[in-house]
């Protein structure tokens, strides 16, 4: 390898990956730990690197996310956007996508707070599903690498799933629905409406007054993508309104979700601490690796982020 990796990542999460990111040869130097001089760096690997910083490295080469979503670089108005940029994508960070999205359309559907309920009280209260699985109709917001591996997994559950895309997608016994003049139509046909796109200017704050009242009484909305998809005061008053029956969220406007904020206590929403997916190290510093050793033969490496759409 043809320069060194810098690792751009908060403190405690170097020893992960500066290891397994040696095993390329090149030195690896883990920002605000390690002293190392700019112009040597030909690599950068993060997910939300300080904004300013990869603009003062004279000599890099490409950017790696360590994350599918790229939205932690595209803020800082000095992302050298002449340089490559490779996003994470791997069928182990999909599947885990999949899985976090299965349980709670699943925990829903089976109604398992009813249950736990009837369990706190000692109570013997059978009864049946509310809604048939093959009348429950799961949307997907953003049918890419992650959403149709959710998409997949939900048809195989028995559900009903359709997807929105920009563009029109073929996945088997999956309905496609493509760019904004099918929003609506796409979205009064979710009980289940399950967020997995990039946070970019178009789809920021998606998740809002207007758009959930285009979705049926009673839906339950999942989001796995970003907090920035969200309108945070428009769900609560969705939920307490009625017209949602709950809320799964694992991605929050500000990160980690401060103690005060009232999701947190919300008797209808789910929240989790951004682990839908959580990146293993060895498989990112797998598609890192190859992706530098591709830069170096000269070839272009797989998953790099159109700057244009900004995914
Ligand atoms: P992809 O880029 O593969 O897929 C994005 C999808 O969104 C594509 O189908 C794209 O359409 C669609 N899309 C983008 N913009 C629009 C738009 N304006 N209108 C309609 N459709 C649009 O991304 P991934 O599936 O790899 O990842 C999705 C996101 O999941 C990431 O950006 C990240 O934010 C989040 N994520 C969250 C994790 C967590 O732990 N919570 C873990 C991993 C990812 P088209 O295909 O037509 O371009
Ligand atoms: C990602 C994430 O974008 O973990 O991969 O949020």
């Amino acid at each position: 390898m043809t320069g060194s990796i810098l690792l751009l990542v908060p403190p405690g999460w170097g020893g992960a990956w500066q290891q397994p990111l040696s095993v390329g040869g090149g030195k690896v130097y883990a920002q605000g730990v390690d002293p190392y001089d700019p112009a040597e760096i030909a690599y950068a690997v993060s997910f939300r690197p300080p904004p300013g910083l990869l603009a003062t490295l004279p000599n890099l080469k490409a950017v790696f996310s360590l994350g599918a979503g790229v939205d932690g670089f595209l803020i800082d108005p000095d992302f050298p956007k002449h340089i490559p940029l490779i996003r994470f994508v791997d069928m182990s960070l999909s599947d885990e996508m999949a899985q976090f999205a299965a349980l709670h359309v699943l925990m829903q559907h089976r109604t398992a707070p009813f249950f736990a309920a009837a369990q706190a009280q000692s109570k013997w209260r059978q009864r049946m599903l509310p809604r048939a699985t093959a009348d429950t109709r799961v949307g997907i917001l953003g049918l890419g690498e992650i959403g149709t591996v959710c998409a997949e997994r939900l048809r195989d559950l028995g559900f009903v799933v359709s997807g929105w895309s920009r563009s029109r997608k073929t996945v088997a016994g999956v309905t496609s629905y493509a760019g904004a003049a099918e929003l609506d139509a796409f979205m009064a046909g979710c009980d289940f409406l399950i967020c997995v796109l990039p946070l970019t200017p178009d789809t920021r704050h998606i998740l809002n007054a207007e758009t959930f009242a285009k979705l049926p009484k009673g839906a339950y909305v999942i989001n796995i993508a970003r907090g920035g998809h969200l309108n945070e005061p428009d769900l609560i008053r969705a939920l307490d309104s009625g017209h949602l029956s709950g809320a799964t969220l694992d991605v929050f406007e500000t990160e980690p979700l401060p103690e005060s904020n009232p999701i947190w206590k919300h008797p209808k929403i789910i929240a989790t601490p951004h682990i839908a997916a959580i990146t293993s190290p060895l498989a990112a510093t797998r598609s890192i690796l190859a992706g530098i050793a591709a830069l170096e033969r000269g070839d272009r490496p797989m998953n790099i982020v159109d700057m244009g759409r900004g995914y």
